[in-house]
């Protein structure tokens, strides 16, 4: 599961399987949930009902799923504009997601966040950052307030290739590391930032796990389309930051099915590329591997109906939704309602 030898750069063997039934199950069910948010809000955008952009994680699910199957009910997570699946996981209300993207009172912001700003603090959602690595030195401070206060909460910080190279990944991963604040930093490497291939732009061939070792981190590289890889990697992190042992950084190798954003076809993308891929989505593998594994065709069929039934609630939901009132405009600006804290 975890490579710590520093030697190879291939993704780890899958891991035994010592996974409980119900997380599996929560699994395979978080990746359905996940895909087909993802893919109404894909409708949505090109039916015009959606304003703005979307990034879609379509082909990243088990990241996701992994660790928020893993984690605890009041653990916080962080993620990019690439942040559906990490907010929808983590517990935010599928209808307040999709309220939000379609600009509705009901959404998780009122309205005001749309698809790049997904943020649900009462779930733990704290944020879907636009700039790239902004959120790793906030996901920091907010580590830091758990071992302050002595919650036992972990945080988990979820971001992609590109962020590794920039100063606020490495200020992060060092004070982290300095003052074994319980993080964990979750690089998910889908090769491209933008449409820059990150191998050419990064000086080693793993962007993040190669630099763990500057912060005295292991070197850690999971199979990132596979869910009990990510699951059992972030069981073993998260316990060991709960246990006051640190932070750590992980590798997750994965792939986005789509482009960029929503203008981006992704012809940069070699001949054959997106192709291999797509025969490693992560939700076929893992339906294959629980039917090998004993469970019942029909259960599975089950988990894919109850999710789309729900993504069809959601959509109901969030169109009868009024568009936000002006007063809207000037609400949840600052932390406490107003400007005096500045004097
Ligand atoms: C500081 C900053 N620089 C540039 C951009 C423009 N930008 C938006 S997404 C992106 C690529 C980031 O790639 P990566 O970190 O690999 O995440 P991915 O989109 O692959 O999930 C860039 C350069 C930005 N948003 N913020
Ligand atoms: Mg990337």
């Amino acid at each position: 599961m975890i490579d710590t030898s520093g030697a190879g750069t291939a993704p780890n063997p899958r891991p035994a399987s010592g996974i409980p039934t119900e997380a599996r199950r929560a699994m395979y069910s978080a990746m359905w949930r996940a895909r087909v948010f993802e893919k109404r809000a894909y409708d949505l955008f090109m039916s015009g009902l959606v304003k703005g952009t979307t990034h879609l994680g379509t082909g990243q699910e088990a990241v996701a799923a992994g660790f928020s199957t893993a984690m605890r009910d009041d653990d916080m997570v962080f993620c990019t504009y690439r942040g559906h699946n990490h907010t929808l996981l983590r517990g935010a209300p599928m209808a307040s997601l999709m309220g939000e993207l379609l600009g509705r009172e009901s959404g998780c912001c009122r309205g005001k966040g749309g698809s790049m700003h997904l943020t649900d603090v009462e779930h733990h959602a704290m944020g879907s950052y636009a700039i790239v690595g902004a959120h790793l030195p906030v996901a920091a401070g907010a580590a830091w307030a758990s071992q302050e206060r002595g919650t036992g909460q972990v945080t988990v910080c979820f971001f992609g290739d590109g962020t590794t190279n920039i100063g606020a990944f490495h200020e992060s991963l060092n004070i982290a590391a300095v003052w074994g604040l319980p993080v964990v930093y979750v690089c998910e490497n889908n090769l491209y930032m933008e449409y820059t291939p990150i191998s050419s732009v990064t000086a080693v061939p793993n962007p993040a796990a190669d630099r763990a070792a500057s912060y005295g981190l292991d070197r850690i590289i999971v199979d990132g389309n596979d869910a009990d890889a990510v699951y059992e990697a972030a069981l073993s992190v998260i316990d060991r930051a709960r246990a006051g042992e640190g932070p750590s950084l992980i590798e997750a190798q994965t792939y986005r099915h789509y482009g960029h954003s929503r203008a981006d076809p992704g012809k940069y993308r070699p001949a054959g590329e997106v192709e291999e891929w797509m025969e490693k989505d992560p939700l076929v593998i893992y339906r294959a591997r629980l039917e090998k594994l004993g469970f019942p065709a029909a259960d599975l069929d089950r988990i894919e109906e109850a999710a789309r039934a729900e993504i069809d609630a959601a959509t109901e939901a969030a169109k009868v939704s009024a568009e936000p009132g002006e007063a809207v405009l000037m609400t949840d600006l600052w932390a406490d309602g107003g400007s005096s804290w500045r004097r």
